[in-house]
């Protein structure tokens, strides 16, 4: 079991724009340095708002030892709070999701009220001071319609991809969707394993017949040089994104943490379908047509998405034990689109359903090829999996910048 030294010098001994070493994929030490380091301090999208959809709708979710609740309150704020009771520890929300006037513990029902602060705990004696015993808050923020939460004491900013997703989110239509489907699987491979295979479509042909039928798999659909600089279809694309009013072209967090870009489908294909058209007839958002292709927003280190006219999937990456990863994925529909009037399910959820079930069996069998003793990091290819190199280049520079300080030097 590794600690965060023996991780460091691993990292530091890495060679650039190749896949990492055995033990980072696999070791529990590094395991819970990447939970300390990264999951624990960064900014994690959550849920959509959308499934909060009134007061007292909560949802809850676990962030490695952290069990963690978000409800929406009667003023309509969404808060999260760490899902443990203040009395001796119960974990308030057992369930995923569900809606409660206050939320109330199952064990001896100290109850709380939507913004966490104690209102009823029987015969707890004169001296019991109900105000020391709120839930202890987790960082929330709602950015145009996606909930993220940072389980750190002091975040790390967030303005500037608030203002820029806030911005591109405008004409999805989150504020008035709903969750049509939602799907949990989990993927027998380390986290790092299921976003590396995400940034990528190398895999693509060989992998994914149904998606493969509207995404194109050429890389420069997925890696753009700026918002200036793309394929002429993707320019010509933004040209008109840009006469709509509707922001499309590419851009990113400097160190790409995160990225967003609108990309056209192929062949001017309406949506993520085995036929190519909308699986949605009540569009959602402002977009004025079907094939405005897919707004894609991906962000380290756990979620990507994509946000289509007629429907949005949006995806949450939870890392389990070093070699087991769950993956949660929405679909999202505008509020009243009626199931088997203005969509079928089938149809609507079957090609990400392949996909991501295609992704598993990848992701599985790279970690069962990565366990042998005879593993050795190999190259990515620098135009097909320039992703792949952002998101390890991200992982390791962030997890080399939490080096602890040297000791200071003992006084004279
Ligand atoms: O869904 C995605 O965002 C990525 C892009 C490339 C492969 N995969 C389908
Ligand atoms: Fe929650 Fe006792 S542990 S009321
Ligand atoms: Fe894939």
């Amino acid at each position: 079991m590794l600690d965060l030294d023996q991780t460091l010098a691993l990292i530091g001994e890495r060679k650039p724009a190749h896949a990492l070493d055995h033990a980072l994929y696999t070791d529990p030490g590094v395991f819970q340095e990447d939970l300390e380091q990264i999951f624990y301090r960064e900014w994690l999208f959550a849920v959509p708002a959308c499934e909060l959809d009134k007061p007292g709708a909560f949802a809850t979710l676990n962030v490695g030892a952290y069990p963690v609740v978000i409800v929406r309150g009667t003023d309509q704020r969404i808060r999260a709070f760490h899902n443990v009771c203040r009395h001796r520890g119960q974990r308030l929300c057992p369930s995923a999701a569900g809606r409660a006037a206050k939320l109330v513990c199952p064990y001896h029902q100290w109850t709380y009220d939507l913004d966490g602060k104690l209102v009823f705990a029987r015969d707890m004696g004169p001296d019991f001071d109900p105000s020391q015993y709120s839930l202890k808050p987790v960082h929330c923020v709602d950015l145009g319609g996606m909930v993220f939460v940072c389980l750190a004491q002091v975040p790390p900013p967030v303005a500037d991809l608030a203002r820029n997703l806030m911005s591109y989110l405008a004409p999805s239509g989150l504020a008035d969707a709903k969750v049509a489907h939602s799907s949990t699987i989990v993927e027998k491979g380390n986290w790092k394993l299921v976003l590396e295979n995400n940034r990528e479509c190398y895999h693509c042909s060989g992998s994914h017949p149904e998606l493969c039928r509207t995404y194109s798999d050429d890389p420069l659909m997925t890696v753009m040089e700026g918002p200036n600089a793309a394929s002429p279809e993707i320019l010509s694309h933004w040209a008109r994104c840009d006469a709509a009013g509707i922001p499309s072209r590419f851009i990113n967090q400097p160190d790409m943490q995160w990225r967003m870009a609108r990309v056209p489908l192929m062949d001017n294909q309406e949506s993520f379908t085995m036929s190519g058209k909308a699986a949605v007839s009540r569009r959602m958002g402002t977009i004025p047509w079907n094939d405005a292709g897919s707004l894609m927003f991906y962000h380290f280190p756990s979620s990507w998405n994509h946000f289509l006219p007629d429907h949005a999937i949006v995806f949450r990456v939870m890392p389990i034990s070093p070699t087991e990863t769950e993956v949660t994925t929405k679909w999202l529909v505008h509020k009243d689109a009626v199931e088997g009037v203005d969509y079928d399910l089938k149809a609507l959820t079957e090609v990400w359903m392949a996909t991501n079930d295609e992704d598993r069996r990848v992701v599985e069998e790279n970690q069962f090829g990565i366990n042998s003793p005879a593993y050795e990091p190999g190259p990515y290819s620098p135009t097909q999996e320039a992703g792949v190199i952002h998101f390890v280049d991200w992982y390791c520079g962030l997890m080399q910048s939490r080096r602890p300080a040297p000791p200071a030097m003992a006084a004279e």
